[in-house]
């Protein structure tokens, strides 16, 4: 992105030129209107339009002129919107106007007795009045305050009655305008509106607390509340506010006669104000309350729900007010998206593909309009990094339809007996060995053929076309049989043909397709190691690990038998697959099951291995450490067993050679102590070349 405003500064030392006064202000007024059309774009839509580095040339052209012209220094100039010297304490002001509190409405039943109650107060003839609709925006109420154009006040709602002084921190927001010329005539202007952080600026914020280890704030309203009431105006500067008019409370012009058209005047004369509906009668004003649920997550900031308002300031007046409320206006409010309740216990679910997940089990409540009663965790990781126990008290999040999530845990209020929570060693369901392989995120059960929570996705897997290609026993029959009882296990489909009957009667199957099921299954029985090790489903072991396993060691038996070690040797065999095949191999289910398969006939010929004698690396032992840049870890171990290399996980005095790549660790340590010759990645690029 380049712009013309970069040069403005150059060009005015130009000795040739003759400056006038006029220029410069022209010149201040160009590099200002850019500089707000950025700050708009970057901090009310989340969308710059220029790179940081032309934003910080505008400022500092901008700076450079008011340096050297300063009687010429526009009173709106965003230089100043940076901070002040940090305040000892806010200041208390009293409002003009209390700044009150709105009523709400939670259905459709209630917004129609607001609106019944309302009409009750009206005339005849001012029956059913006209109704103007905005976004109610999850953030801090505070007002503004304007003398004759120039910005002079900002203080917060407080208690309604008395607020804080905040108007050095307010004055660094960049979309809050410090300077109206289109209100330069009004003695005194107040407005107010909601300060809130944008989705993307508090996620942003977050992040970069979250890496230098700050503070992380809980929601984007919780963070510009915490901004606000910084003491010190640099560091609420540094913060991604923005301000949104919702009202004129003082010196609104007289021509005005609505609400909505006080909103297009506050937005012409340079404040941003959020949608703007205008409806008719409870049916619009719902229609357009659950258009806005539709759509508020696309919205870049959070609202709660939306503000409906006698559009008529008129009637507004006539309304009045009932105690702190004004009587012409309601927040509709959405269905609260975040509740605090009791998480009474975690239970382990057992998923398809043998996902061992923690389930909280949740005093029910209605979060984003619907009850809940469980909650994923995900992961045994995520229960300790929110540190949850059964029995805590926890805050419970929905938006739209994602599914519940665990936002909080209210550990101040954690009872004395709770205890930490324990990943099972054991399945709950079939009480195979659980597992979790080290960086994975997810525990499994180990008794994939065996456990009933995974033995219908172990069916489909074992028959389909790439593993037993048991052609003819479809999906949809499995199933059924598997519901019926009739297989459990996949050995069982070995056995179906003792249970012709069964399967007429159940299915109603003809002779004739039941007899094609098991000439199917019987043919099946001849097959080869690749695909029988393929079609076990272990995790982790697709068709490739499967053939590579075949190939490397040439027979089911020494397969079950292999230590971690000699399974790290496989192509394409890292430390995660290695762990999990070592484990489904000890589960004794498992062991069961494959007896029954070998004793029911499955079969296969003799695997032709190929050797790797004769290959440049043969007899040799590797270890791969650290990070390649040219390749995976996975493809320079591939390489190296092509060459005809053993590739092992640890050092040991019979290592060969340790292939160094980045951030090499204790490997290399070890590998110097031991005096084992290392390779760096270049070398060994040029071995690869060679070979
Ligand atoms: O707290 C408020 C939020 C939004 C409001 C409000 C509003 O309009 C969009 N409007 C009024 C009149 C009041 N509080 C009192």
């Amino acid at each position: 992105m380049t712009d013309p405003l970069l040069s403005t500064a150059a060009a005015q030392e130009s000795p040739q030129q003759s400056i006038t006064p006029d220029d410069i202000v022209a010149q201040m007024r160009t590099l200002i209107d850019a500089i707000k059309t950025h700050n708009y774009a970057y901090y009310v839509l989340d969308n710059p339009i220029l790179e940081d580095s032309e934003y910080d040339q505008l400022r500092r052209s901008l700076l450079e002129l008011e340096e050297e012209y300063p009687d010429l220094v526009q009173p709106d100039s965003p230089i100043n919107q940076v901070g002040d010297t940090p305040l000892a304490a806010f200041t208390q002001v009293t409002h003009d106007i209390p700044m009150l509190s709105l009523g709400n409405v939670f259905d459709y039943d209630e917004l129609h007795a607001f609106m019944r109650r309302i009409n009750d107060r009206l005339s005849d003839a001012q029956q059913n009045p006209e109704y103007e609709i905005e976004l109610k925006l999850d953030g801090l109420a505070v007002s503004l305050k304007y003398a004759y154009g120039r910005f002079i006040q900002a203080v917060t709602r407080g208690d309604g009655q008395t607020g804080e002084d905040i108007t050095q921190n307010a004055k660094t927001i960049r979309n809050l305008p410090l300077w109206l010329a289109d209100a330069a005539d009004i003695e005194l202007l107040e407005v107010r509106g909601e300060v809130l952080m944008p989705k993307a600026g508090f996620e942003r914020l977050n992040r970069l607390a979250e890496e230098n280890d700050g503070k992380t704030f809980a929601n984007p309203r919780n963070a510009a509340a915490g901004s606000l009431r910084q003491l010190d105006p640099a560091i609420a500067a540094s913060r991604p506010l923005a301000f949104y008019c919702y009202s004129v409370n003082q010196g609104l012009p007289e021509n005005i006669s609505t609400q909505s058209a006080a909103l297009a005047w506050l937005k012409d004369i340079g404040f941003t104000v959020s949608a703007v509906e205008v409806v008719q009668n409870p049916r619009e004003a719902q229609a357009y309350y659950e258009s806005v649920i539709e759509t508020r997550d696309d919205l870049p900031f959070e609202i709660d729900g939306t503000v409906i308002k006698v559009n008529s300031l008129a009637l507004q007046q006539q309304l009045g007010f009932l105690s702190r409320e004004p009587r012409w206006a309601t927040a509709y409010k959405f269905p609260a998206q975040t509740v605090m309740t009791r998480l009474h216990a975690i239970e382990w679910q057992v998923g398809r593909t043998g996902q061992i997940t923690p389930v909280g089990k949740l005093e029910p409540v209605k979060v984003g309009g619907v009850t809940v009663s469980n909650v994923t965790l995900h992961n045994f990781g995520e229960i300790q990094r929110l540190d949850v126990r059964a029995g805590d008290m926890v805050s419970v999040h929905r938006a739209g339809d994602v599914i519940p999530k665990v936002t909080r845990v209210w550990h101040d209020q954690r009872s004395e007996d709770s205890v930490p929570v324990k990943l099972p060693s054991t399945c709950p369901v079939c009480d195979s060995p659980v597992v979790l392989p080290e960086d994975e995120a997810l525990a499994r059960c180990t008794g994939g053929l065996f456990c009933p929570a995974q033995q219908q996705e172990a069916l489909i897997h074992f028959v389909s076309r790439r593993a037993m290609d048991i052609d003819g026993l479809g999906e949809r029959w499995l199933i059924s049989f598997f519901e019926h009882g009739l297989v459990k296990t996949v050995a069982d489909i070995y056995n179906l043909h003792n249970h012709r009957d069964d399967l007429i009667t159940y299915e109603k199957l003809g002779e004739k397709s039941v007899q094609n099921i098991i000439s199917a299954i019987e043919a099946s029985k001849k097959t080869t190691l690749s695909r029988f090790i393929y079609a076990l489903g272990i995790r982790g072991v697709g068709e490739g690990t499967a053939q590579n396993l075949a190939q490397q060691f040439g027979d089911l038996d020494s397969l079950m038998a292999a230590d971690i070690d000699t399974l790290l040797q496989t192509p394409d065999v890292g430390a995660i697959t290695a762990e999990l095949i070592h484990e489904f191999f000890r589960a004794p289910h498992n062991i069961e099951v494959i007896t029954a398969l070998t004793e029911a006939g499955v079969h296969w010929d003799k695997v032709e291995q190929v050797a790797s004698e004769g290959l440049p690396l043969d007899g040799q032992t590797w270890v791969i450490t650290g990070a390649l840049d040219s390749m995976a870890r996975d493809e320079a171990k591939a390489k190296l067993q092509a060459l005809g290399a053993k590739v092992s996980g640890s050092i040991s005095a019979k290592t060969t050679a340790l292939l160094a790549g980045d951030k090499a660790g204790s490997k290399l340590t070890k590998a110097e102590k031991l005096g084992v010759k290392i390779v760096g990645e270049e070398e060994f690029l040029a071995m690869l070349e060679d070979s």
